[in-house]
This record gives structure tokens, sequence and C-alpha cells, in this order.
């Protein structure tokens, strides 16, 4: 239950709007399909909403995020090759989800791009 857990066990490190897209799943290529996301950086997760409403809704009771992305093992670097766009990262988990995310500001990519390397090297699994 997406609000329980958020109750008491979560604090957000970093939020904001990013593009994002899916690329893979359990190691399995997707259609790429992108869209804006309201992002929130954890300890432990890196959670795309719709929007912030979401993610208000969420921690009043209802609803939950679109994508939730576990941070612990994963890894996340620059995505030159795999986007015709600017300021491309990818987020690559454990269990073989990739994330792209996204920002037309660079000093704003970069900001999620170091502030998600600093959850990650706290993480048990790096
Ligand atoms: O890596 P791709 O497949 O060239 O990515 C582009 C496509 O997914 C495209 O959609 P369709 O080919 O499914 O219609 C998207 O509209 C583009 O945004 C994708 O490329 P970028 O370079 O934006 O990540």
């Amino acid at each position: 239950n997406w609000p329980q857990l958020w109750d008491g066990h979560m604090c957000v490190l970093k939020e904001g709007p990013l593009n994002r897209t899916k690329i893979t799943e359990n190691g399995k290529r997707l259609r790429k399909n992108w869209t804006i996301s309201h992002v929130i950086l954890t300890e432990l997760f890196l959670l795309f909403f719709k929007d912030a409403k979401s993610f208000v809704a969420m921690k009043n009771g209802s609803g939950r995020p679109e994508l939730c992305v576990d941070l612990n093992g994963a890894f996340v670097y620059p995505a030159d090759k795999v986007s015709s766009r600017k300021n491309v990262y990818v987020i690559s988990t454990v269990l073989g989800t990739q994330v792209l995310f996204q920002n037309e500001c660079n000093v704003q990519a970069q900001s999620w791009l170091y502030a998600i390397q600093a959850v990650i090297s706290n993480l048990p699994c790096n």
C-alpha cells in the first residue's frame, strides 16, 4: 500500500518535472514513449507520477506512482547514443529495467544525475 509505505519510511530528497521513457523491462526492449512526469527521489526509489497533484493525492491516501525504480544496485549514466534528444540519462536497474530521463536544461538534467548517483552510492548494493 503506497500511502502507508510513504508515511513510514520515505522522505523527498529531490522533486520536479522530467521527461522520461522506459526502454527495457526485465531485459526486454520496449518501444519508446516519452512523457513528462513529476519525479520524486527518495533514499531508495525514484518515483514517477503523472503530475504533482497525483503525488499529493498519493500522500493523502489515494493513487500510486506510474513507475517505481528501485535504485539499490542501479547505475545511472549519460545515454548519448540512445536518443536524439539532448541531456538524456539512463537508469539501469538490477532487474533489467532501463528508464531514460531528460530535461532541455542541461543544469537541471545534471542535477538529477548527481542526486541519483548520490543515492545509489549510499545504498548497500553499490
Ligand atoms: O530510438 P528510436 O526508436 O528512434 O526512438 C524514437 C521513436 O521511439 C519515436 O517513436 P516511434 O518511432 O515509435 O513513432 C519517438 O517519437 C522518438 O521520440 C524516439 O526517439 P528519441 O530520439 O526522441 O529518443
